[in-house]
């Protein structure tokens, strides 16, 4: 390894990443055809942002053709808890763990930019060195990316995992200018193993590696927009933000070490919050709670429609007072929320319907 990659890498593990690894800009030639049969499925939903500029998703070398090396970075965000633990408990909801503290693009950021910075120092070339940070900022196919540079491979569930680290972890990259070593890429270490495929409760996989995002409860409570599927609301249980069944429930994850990051660590009141209090909030109260948070992009209403949606699987009576409160929300979407949760905890207690 040349001495510069050397230090880099050591110096990425000082700054609080858990890995760093470089690949080339062009090491990522099946994504084009893949991305465009996912689209061409329409399993993007309402992401219409993930069908735009697809000429640089696919092909970051076309994104800055002056790139030499990508240096992909993972960090840490594993659990200290059973993340499951609170899946079913009727009064509360479910918080994915990426979403339980601060928001990781602002933290990687800022780590990313340091590390760049300590690169154009250190390399002092003439003429200087150029770098781009990028964290989910830009059109970038992070995980190709990441396989390509050895930071893991895409398992099942289309997440890189590692062998050391689990599924836990954030991508983040940052372009170069300069001329650095590339590293090997990493292999499948999945084998036979399909307990993410099996664990998923929404059926979301239509096959091993690919994922129709319209089925995801991770898209469905944070990107999509409007009403959720009716058919599907059952499915979503309590989980209000996000989900992480497929990750949870993959063996990799007995290596890793919770996050040293304490800024990803859990909030207390959003590890097993109460669904009467988030159905209450309103808009100064969502911003005001989820401050710093990556909950607050999605607005109060999108997240008490999900909320609505939780109480109405909740088969909780004493849930129903806050829902009906709601039944003339001016916000269409919430107001169709709380009749359907409504309904749903009246033919719980009729006995029509699971509670
Ligand atoms: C859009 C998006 C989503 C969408 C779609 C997810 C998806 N799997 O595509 C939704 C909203 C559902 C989502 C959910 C989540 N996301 Co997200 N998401 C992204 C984003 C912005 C783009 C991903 C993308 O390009 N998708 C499009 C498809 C085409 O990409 P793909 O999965 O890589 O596609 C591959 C497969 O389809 C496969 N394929 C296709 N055909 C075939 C055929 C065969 C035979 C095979 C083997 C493979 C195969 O090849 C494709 C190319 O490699 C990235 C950030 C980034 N810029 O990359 C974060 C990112 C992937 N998300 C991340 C996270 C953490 C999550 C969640 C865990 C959050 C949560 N707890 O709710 C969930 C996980 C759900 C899941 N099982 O994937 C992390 C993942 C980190 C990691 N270790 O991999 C990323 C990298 C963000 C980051 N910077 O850290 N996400
Ligand atoms: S995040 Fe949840 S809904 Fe989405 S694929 Fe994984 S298990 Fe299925
Ligand atoms: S749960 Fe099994 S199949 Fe899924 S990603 Fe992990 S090792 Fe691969």
């Amino acid at each position: 390894m040349d001495d510069l990659k050397q230090r880099l890498v050591a110096r990425a593990i000082e700054e609080g990443f858990d890995e760093a690894r470089i690949c080339r800009p062009g090491d990522v030639g099946h994504v084009p055809a893949r991305l465009a049969e996912f689209l061409a499925l329409g399993r993007h939903g309402q992401m219409k942002w993930l069908a735009e500029r697809t000429h640089w998703r696919g092909a970051p070398h076309v994104l800055w053709p002056e790139a030499r090396s990508v240096i992909m970075l993972a960090e840490s965000y594993t659990p200290d808890c059973d993340p499951l633990e609170n899946l079913g408990r009727r009064d509360r909801g479910a918080i994915s763990v990426y979403a339980r503290n601060r928001d990781y693009h602002d933290v990687m950021k800022k780590r990313l930019k340091r590390l760049a910075r300590w690169l154009i120092s250190e390399a002092a070339g003439d003429p200087p060195v150029e770098v781009k940070v990028f964290v989910d900022t830009a059109p970038v196919p992070e995980k190709p990316l990441g396989q390509a540079a050895g930071l893991g491979w895409q398992g099942k569930h289309t997440n890189l995992l590692n062998r050391r680290l689990g599924n836990w972890f954030f991508l983040g990259s940052i372009f170069t200018t300069l001329e650095l070593e590339p590293d090997a890429p990493e292999s499948d270490h999945c084998g036979a193993c399909r307990a993410c495929l099996d664990a998923c409760p929404t059926d979301a996989f239509p096959a091993p590696g690919q994922l129709d995002a319209r089925r995801c409860i991770s898209y469905l409570t944070i990107e999509h927009e409007g009403p959720v599927d009716e058919a599907l609301r059952p499915l979503l249980g309590n989980r209000i933000y996000g989900c992480d069944d497929c990750l949870a429930v993959c063996p990799w994850n007995k290596f890793a070490r919770a996050a040293r990051e304490v800024k990803y660590h859990a909030r207390d009141d959003l590890r097993a919050p109460r669904l009467a209090e988030l159905v209450a909030l309103d808009d100064a109260g969502f911003r005001a709670l989820f401050s710093g948070s990556p909950i607050k992009r999605i607005g109060r209403d999108r997240f008490v429609r999900n909320v609505l949606y939780a109480i109405g699987n909740s088969g909780d009576p004493a849930l129903a007072g806050a829902a009906r409160r709601l039944l003339g929300d001016p916000d269409g979407t919430v107001a169709d929320a709380a009749a359907w949760a409504l309904k749903r905890l009246e033919d719980a207690a009729n006995g029509l319907a699971p509670g």
